[in-house]
């Protein structure tokens, strides 16, 4: 027996490859439904090699239901979330409005997959935001060794982090560098982001950092460990898929580089490329579709006494939403739900 499984948001670039991965991984199935807003009622979306209509969510009854993956705002999670959560299903959320709540597991399966134990106090899972999933994959490892005591990270983010709207920015502006007649001023991003790159994702708090930056902080404490400082610069680039990070770590103890390359080609998740040659570690580019989390440029900090630095690529579609939101599922089905 498998399981009854809803993705919600079905027809979005991250419920799109939640269906995708659900059939690459072969997930114990019984029975799947691709829900969406009315206006994109009907709409034909592959899983595996079947073809799902689109089902109205407003009017979805969730009872008897399973696992519903949510890749929709928060706005329509806060009306729908609850919903499915109140009869019986459990919701694994791609959103950010659950995952600072202390009655609401935040999960990394590579990470702290024992944390999944906490999804009946609302019926609900968060999945972390996309430059966190990446992120806390690579210093777990590096944690249990020696002791993380401060992170300070650069993301490069592509702009499919910021849904269709910032694929199709990126695109047109790009042809229209060529063709000047047909000039197309930013509207999802604040700047020009064809052959640029722009300081800033998410809001702006009071401090002077952006929301996306705050997140990188918060997540990382509550899916790591909460003693771990973390400063993030949060910077969208013009690429399509794939999130990129240069990331500076202080340890307690003393960790060379040969071991920290070492630990993290043992640990879960992650694939190490990292050779000293031209060419010899990852680009986004070469991370699409790719379910690890890519680690290349490991090497000493000379400047602090117990310091690491290193580059860290993953497709952000996937480790930082649909595959984690997946694994996720996995893990319940393994630890609590216990069926197919
Ligand atoms: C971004 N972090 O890249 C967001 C997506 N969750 O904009």
């Amino acid at each position: 027996m498998g399981y009854k499984i809803a993705v919600v948001g079905a027809t979005g670039n991250v419920g799109r490859e939640m269906l995708n991965i659900l059939a690459e991984r072969q997930f114990p199935v019984d029975e799947i439904v691709a829900l969406a807003s009315r206006k994109s009622l009907g709409t034909e979306i592959s899983f595996g090699d079947r073809t799902l209509k689109t089902r109205d969510l407003d009017t979805f009854d969730f009872t008897g239901w399973d696992i519903a993956l949510f890749a929709i705002g928060s706005d329509a999670t806060k009306i729908y979330a609850p919903k499915a959560a109140k009869s019986g299903c459990v919701v694994i959320d791609n959103s950010s409005l659950y995952r600072y709540d202390p009655d609401v597991p935040l999960v990394v399966p590579e990470v702290n997959p024992e944390a999944v134990l906490g999804y009946a106090k609302k019926n609900i899972i968060a999945n972390p935001n996309c430059s966190t999933a990446q992120m806390v994959v690579a210093l777990k490892p590096l944690h249990d060794r020696a002791r993380i005591k401060r992170v300070v990270v650069s993301t490069y983010q592509s702009v499919s982090g910021s849904g269709k709207e910032g694929i199709d920015e990126l695109w047109d502006q790009t042809k229209s560098i060529y063709n000047p007649t047909d000039s197309k001023p930013p509207r999802k991003f604040t700047k020009q982001i064809a052959f640029n790159v722009i300081p800033h994702i998410d809001v702006f708090l009071e401090d002077g950092q952006t929301k996306e930056e705050w997140k990188m902080v918060a997540e990382t404490k509550k899916i790591v460990d909460p003693s771990i400082k973390v400063t993030a610069t949060c910077v969208r680039v013009p690429v399509f898929v794939g999130h990129s990070e240069a990331i500076n770590i202080e340890f307690e103890d003393h960790l060379d580089e040969a071991e920290a390359r070492d630990i993290l080609r043992e640990a879960p998740g992650i694939m190490v490329i990292d050779k000293r040659e031209d060419g010899g570690y990852v680009t986004p580019i070469e991370c699409v579709g790719d379910f690890a989390t890519f680690i290349s440029r490991i090497r000493q900090d000379p400047t602090i006494d117990n310091g690491i630095n290193l580059w860290c690529v993953s497709d952000n579609l996937r480790k930082g939403a649909a595959l984690n939101a997946v694994q996720i599922a996995e893990t319940l089905g393994q630890r609590v739900l216990k069926k197919g």
